[in-house]
């Protein structure tokens, strides 16, 4: 949960100077930061970060499509919907790590055209390629996909002559063909489940605007509650198993070189603490990185985003309700974010 040391000396060729220097000397990473300061205790900031992990790893990614996110093929509309933990651990210590106190546009980590520059970058992304073995070695159905349009996928580097190198995905699916294979390490978020804090059962929803009242949201610049019905309930453990229940937004629109975030609670109102997300009710976060375009004017972007929650309505005791409440909180960028629909769905998994 800390940089290595070894980044942080001046004058290694590890270091980079623009980085956020109020995390410097072995501050524990916040994947709930949000690009603000905040008051949050240190033993807070590590729940939160091993409730997100548990969610990112086990809760919101017992499929395939979860994990690795949806799939683009050629001719389809951009940003299907992100894989995991694309979104977070990736995304918030990218923003955690770059300079936002000091830089225009958070560089060099905080920001997608300047992250590469930071040699940080790669210790990070070769870390979000170890949760990939970590992730399949949880068990169930997290497994690498069969679908040939990703396997035969290519990707051009260039090797140590400068030449381009074509990989494609297949060959990256096994570190120990490539030459290396990643140490065991503790892994204290398998175990983190968050428990449920509070015993007021049900919320009522007919309290709540269902969400054909609320959506389309022209913007998210405050908590907001609704409530929505699913497909199914009372499901059983066999249907569970077949198809996982998925809580999907559709076209999230807002200005991509801003940093956006915003939490998902279940069963909750809008007073709830989105400080504390070691809990039982929170389904997840969307989190994005800026991207800084050459003319650097507005760049409106429209994406997906999906949590599995099949597992989350058993732990708070929902399974047999017909409709729940869903709170979205924002924490950064909300008056930026239009929302144009919300829907329950039953995806294969
Ligand atoms: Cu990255």
């Amino acid at each position: 949960m800390r940089i290595p040391p070894m980044f942080d000396r001046e004058g290694s060729s590890l270091y980079d100077d623009k980085r956020n220097q109020n995390h410097r000397n072995g501050t524990i990473i916040d994947l709930g930061h949000f690009g603000k300061e905040v008051d949050t205790p240190q033993l807070q900031i590590m729940t939160n970060n091993l409730t997100l992990m548990y969610r990112q790893m086990v809760t919101n990614a017992p499929c395939p499509s979860q994990f690795f996110g949806a799939a683009y093929p050629l001719g389809t509309e951009p940003s299907p919907g992100m894989g995991t933990i694309e979104n977070i651990p990736h995304t918030p210590v990218h923003i955690w790590t770059g300079d936002t106190p000091r830089q225009k546009n958070g560089e060099n980590m905080g920001n997608f055209y300047s992250a590469g520059l930071d040699p940080l970058f790669y210790c990070h992304h070769a870390n979000v390629d170890r949760m990939w073995d970590e992730w399949k070695l949880i068990g169930g159905k997290r497994r690498d996909l069969s679908n040939k349009d990703w396997l035969n996928s290519e990707f051009f580097f260039y090797d140590e002559n400068r030449n381009p190198y074509r990989v494609k995905v297949r060959d990256s699916l096994d570190s120990k063909k490539m030459g290396f294979s990643y140490a065991p390490m503790p892994t204290p978020w398998r175990n983190f489940k968050p428990i449920r804090k509070t015993t007021a059962g049900k919320l009522n929803t007919a309290s709540i605007a269902p969400v054909t009242k609320v959506f389309p949201l022209a913007k998210l610049d405050r908590a907001i509650s609704f409530s929505i019905t699913r497909p199914a309930s009372s499901r059983t453990t066999q249907e569970k198993n077949e198809q996982e229940e998925i809580l999907t937004f559709n076209k999230i629109a807002y200005d991509d070189t801003q940093y956006v975030r915003f939490d998902v609670f279940l069963n909750v109102d809008k007073t709830v603490n989105a400080d504390e997300l070691d809990k039982a009710e929170f389904a997840g976060s969307y989190t994005s990185l800026p991207h800084v375009h050459g003319n650097n004017t507005n760049h409106v972007t429209s994406v997906t985003f999906t949590l599995a929650i099949t597992e989350l309505l058993e732990d708070i005791g929902l399974e047999d309700e017909d409709t729940i409440a869903v709170t979205l909180v924002p924490k950064v960028g909300g008056e930026g974010v239009s929302i144009e629909s919300v829907e329950i769905k039953l995806e294969d998994c």
